[in-house]
């Protein structure tokens, strides 16, 4: 096992990103009110890997308002999306390096077709930061960890707080339980779970396949959770959206499939309690992250917050969990195979 590893270091200092963002919160305002002022009705939010799955989290913010929001993969978004793309759309690109090909390309194609565009970025000075007619850079100190960790969570919660200033500055009134301020120190909270991870990450080491589960904000954690450990560990994963899950796929499960299931207290909690409690009549035990309050946890999320602001800090034992079955396996998340901080050409 190696005994320092920057990419763990980097999850530990999750909190302190969060803050970092959260003191963003004037600059954000300014942007969703440039946003709000110009008119745009449709909003792209764009990325590539773990920086795409980051800008699907700030969709769920505006279902219930008039911007018809949508998160893409950089690539489909220029692809098969620039002819829909006009002066009333707006395009936020994601991207920790702010150098990743198809990102740039979809970024200078929507610049192109009159788009008013947004980057969000951690690195000073990428051709993203330049670019954008509009950037947010997030100073959350360099990240060395070739897999996104703190990267993630902070470029997450700038999606989630630009989307929530974007509803507030439409006028629509953001929820009593929308508490951004109570994410540093739930992720604090989060980290004294390590040893916990650790040992369920230590009964996995014989599975071959995962399964994570994850409704609304919790799907594109699942889909995180998942990239983190074929990233890290070369099993093979898939995320679905829960109750997907008995559409089919139930029938591929076995003791040789790990199932991790996402539950976010909220719109969906009812359907997650039957659901678990369905999978567990049928003798499948799944590993359940959870802030509902009914549910017997193997993990505890201690927030009780608007389930929109949830995924910064949920990924956070997920990542361990990546981290932790990679080295009990011998392997070095800190070297992923075949795996480069950013790709540059396609
Ligand atoms: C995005 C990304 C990472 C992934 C890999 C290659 O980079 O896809 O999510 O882990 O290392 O790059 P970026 O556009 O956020 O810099």
């Amino acid at each position: 096992m190696i005994s320092s590893s920057f990419t763990l270091n980097e999850i530990r200092d999750t909190p302190n990103a969060l803050k970092r963002v959260i003191g963003e919160l004037p600059r954000i305002r300014e942007i969703a009110d440039t946003i709000v002022n110009r008119g745009i009705n449709r909003l792209f939010l764009s990325g590539c890997g773990s920086s795409f799955y980051a800008a699907m989290t700030g969709h769920y913010v505006l279902v219930d308002t008039k911007i018809n929001a949508l998160a893409l993969p950089s690539s489909e978004l220029l692809f098969y999306y620039t002819d829909a793309i006009n002066s009333s759309s707006a395009v936020i690109a994601l991207s920790r390096s702010g150098r990743t090909s198809e990102t740039l390309a979809a970024l200078r194609k929507a610049k192109e077709k009159g788009a008013l565009t947004i980057g969000i970025t951690c690195s000073k000075d990428s051709p993203l930061e330049r670019e954008a007619h509009h950037s947010l850079l997030l100073s959350i100190g360099e990240e060395q960890s070739i897999v996104m960790t703190k990267s993630f969570s902070s470029l997450a919660l700038s999606t989630i707080l630009l989307c929530g200033e974007v509803k507030r500055s439409i006028g629509k009134e953001l929820e009593s339980n929308w508490i951004p301020e109570n994410l540093p120190l739930a992720a604090s909270n989060i980290l004294k779970l390590e040893n916990k991870v650790r040992e369920i990450a230590s009964e996995l080491l014989d599975k071959r396949t995962f399964i994570f589960l994850g409704t609304g904000s919790a799907y594109p954690i699942a889909l995180e959770g998942a990239l983190k450990l074929m990233e890290t560990s070369y099993v093979v994963t898939k995320a679905l959206h829960s109750l997907e899950f008995r559409h089919g796929p139930i029938a591929a499960v076995d003791k040789n499939v790990g199932l991790i299931i996402i539950a976010h207290k909220g719109k969906s909690s009812s359907a997650l309690i039957n659901l678990i409690r369905d999978l567990k009549a049928q003798k499948l035990v799944p590993i359940v992250i959870s802030n509902i309050e009914e549910l017997e946890k193997d993990i505890e999320i201690p927030l009780d917050v608007n389930e929109a602001l949830l995924p910064p800090v949920v990924i956070i034992p997920l990542q361990l969990m990546a981290y932790y079955v990679s080295t009990l396996k011998g392997l070095n998340p800190d070297k992923p195979r075949r795996l480069s901080k950013f790709v540059g050409r396609f």
